[in-house]
């Protein structure tokens, strides 16, 4: 069986080409719709399409009364490596940044108790932040802790220090491990407010259990990131 390409997804790819070979770098205005109706001699709407990919995909970003640019490229997260959110960002050359939206205290869920070897009554601080990087939205965290392991949490700086450091540093809770699964799903509206992107636009969720060097669990978070922003990066090895 033989499928054509769409037309579409031929422009697209060979717009893709060229920002992802540096012939347009970050920040260059591409050619207004008529001219690459003209280059690719295609419909404007066909024109429409590829480009409006790639301003889904976040390799190119619309500026509003001024025209369609090439997008920063994304941050390639390690999937691999245990990091926090602010050395993500700093290995990328970013300034990390927190807006903390809530910080509460609540009891402990059955899943909660399950994952972070609670009982149930127990409390756990459930922390939600924006995460940015250069000030632009990344990622949204729902973070939870026990509070039995790190009474007084809310009491620090949660939007301008590391969590993983005051963990460390005042707790003496050093995380090393984790498991974690990735899995894409859309935005929902509060999401997309907060994370500055369309209703169901492509997030990844990431959920993570963190644990001490003697398999302490001490962090269970959900956290979304903006699938125009970052992409995710693995190291494999023959399995064996
Ligand atoms: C990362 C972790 C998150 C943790 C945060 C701490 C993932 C998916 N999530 O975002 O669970 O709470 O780092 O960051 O990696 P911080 O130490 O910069 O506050």
């Amino acid at each position: 069986m033989t499928v054509t390409v769409p037309l579409y997804i031929q422009i697209r790819e060979a717009l893709a080409e060229r920002i992802q070979s540096g012939e347009w770098p970050p920040g260059t205005r591409i050619p207004a719709e008529r001219e690459l109706v003209t280059e690719f001699g295609a419909s404007r709407g066909t024109i429409r399409q590829a480009i409006n990919d790639l301003v889904s995909k976040g390799l190119l970003r619309r500026v509003q009364g001024s025209g369609t640019y090439v997008a920063d490229p994304k941050v390639d997260v390690p999937a691999h490596l245990l990091l926090s959110f602010t050395e993500t960002m700093r290995r990328h050359g970013l300034e990390p940044g927190a807006q903390v939206l809530s910080v509460e205290t609540v009891p402990a869920s059955r899943k909660l108790c399950q994952l972070l070897n609670l009982s149930l009554g127990d409390q756990v601080y459930q922390i939600v932040r924006l995460r940015t990087g250069n000030n632009q939205p990344v990622a949204l965290e729902y973070s939870h802790f026990p509070v039995k392991l790190c009474p007084g949490l809310e009491r620090f700086d949660l939007q301008g220090r590391s969590i993983y450091r005051i963990l460390d540093e005042e707790y003496g809770l050093a995380l090393v491990r984790a498991e974690q699964t990735l899995e894409p799903t859309l935005a929902r509206r509060f999401e997309a407010e907060v994370l500055g992107v369309p209703e169901g636009a492509p997030l990844m969720l990431w959920e993570r259990l963190a644990f001490t060097s003697t398999g302490l669990p001490v962090e269970y978070a959900k956290d979304l990131y903006r699938g125009d922003r970052v992409r995710f990066r693995v190291m494999l090895h023959l399995p064996g």
